[in-house]
């Protein structure tokens, strides 16, 4: 695959507005004042450390760069030699655990699937990191439902964490899709999303998201669909594709929107950010969060990110 792939420059675009987005959430951890800033849409002094969802995210995008598909072997050992270069990105308590296993030769099927007495994990994490599979598949929902279960799997064995997946990865895809083709914003977006996931309460989520006002205060969607405090894809992901569905084309409206519900802000931006800019591109997300971001390292494909 070349740089000039389309499907390689959005999932790059996607990249960029995942990563702004956690880094830009990250940044209301560290102040007392977050009710004032959100007010006065004040930003916080660069640079803006980006966490542990852009640091899985860069792995898919090296896996997808290098084979064009998920290569789950390919994948665990990634996200386990990342970890082991940074643990301090800020990874789930989790996360931790599944990632030291794996980076000392566990075998991922078993490190995932054993985690939290044998449940597996239904945290956000594998959500988190997906929006540039969805871009990059695109054409193709099919295809960008069942390797966003296969990314997530890794991690993520329990029927919730991978349903989360699935719906950020299809709501990318579409996202991606709006740039050529009438897509329906609002309420049928979220429903073309949730069609595409099993019976779980991601899918039940999804279905109450549907039913709330465009004009519903931030607070209220909030109360109604969790906001991430529990960490958890099913009280993280209703209220991201809410706030993208009615957002598409406004990157800067839908973070601070993301931001304004509080709770897993790196998260929840992290999600909104990936699946707005692939609707929007790199050049819909503002300059100045693009140079206050972090920069990315360089991956095997492209330097320039
Ligand atoms: N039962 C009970 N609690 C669970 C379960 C379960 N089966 N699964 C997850 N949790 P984890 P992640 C809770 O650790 O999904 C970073 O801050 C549990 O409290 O698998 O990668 C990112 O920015 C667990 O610690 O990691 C995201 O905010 C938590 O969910 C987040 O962490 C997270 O699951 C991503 O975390
Ligand atoms: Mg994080």
């Amino acid at each position: 695959m070349t740089q000039a792939d389309p499907r390689y420059l959005a999932a790059r675009d996607a990249l960029n507005g995942l990563s702004v987005g956690d880094a830009f959430g990250q940044t209301f951890f560290h102040t007392n004042d977050r009710a004032v800033w959100f007010r006065d849409r004040a930003l916080a002094k660069p640079p803006w450390r980006w966490t542990d969802d852009t640091a899985m995210a860069l792995s898919i995008v090296e896996i997808l760069g290098a084979s064009g598909e998920i290569d789950q072997d390919a994948l665990a050992d990634r996200f386990a030699t990342k970890y082991r270069e940074e643990p301090t990105r800020g990874y789930g308590g989790g996360a931790h655990d599944i990632l030291a296993q794996i980076g000392s030769f566990t075998p991922w099927p078993q490190a995932s699937s054993s985690a939290f007495g044998g449940t597996g994990s239904m945290g956000n994490g594998a959500a988190m990191r997906v929006a540039p599979l969805g871009a990059f598949f695109a054409p193709d929902l099919d295809q960008a439902v069942v390797q966003a279960e296969a990314s997530a799997e890794v991690t993520h064995f329990h029927t919730e964490g991978k349903a989360g997946a699935v719906a950020v990865a299809v709501a990318a895809a579409l996202a991606c899709r709006a740039r050529t083709e009438r897509i329906e914003r609002g309420a049928a977006f979220i429903d073309a999303v949730a069609e595409h996931l099993p019976e779980c309460h991601v899918r039940e989520g999804l279905a109450e998201a549907a039913r709330l006002a465009p004009d519903t205060p931030i607070a209220a969607v909030a109360e109604k669909l969790g906001n991430g405090s529990r960490v958890l894809a099913q009280d993280t992901v209703p209220l991201v594709i809410w706030v993208a569905a009615h957002h598409l084309d406004d990157y800067e409206e839908a973070l601070w929107l993301a931001v304004s519900a509080e709770g897993d802000m790196d998260t929840t931006a992290a999600m909104v950010g990936g699946i707005v800019a692939s609707k929007v591109g790199t050049e819909g997300i503002p300059a100045a969060w693009l140079e206050a971001r972090e920069a990315l390292p360089p991956t095997a494909l492209d330097e320039g990110f």
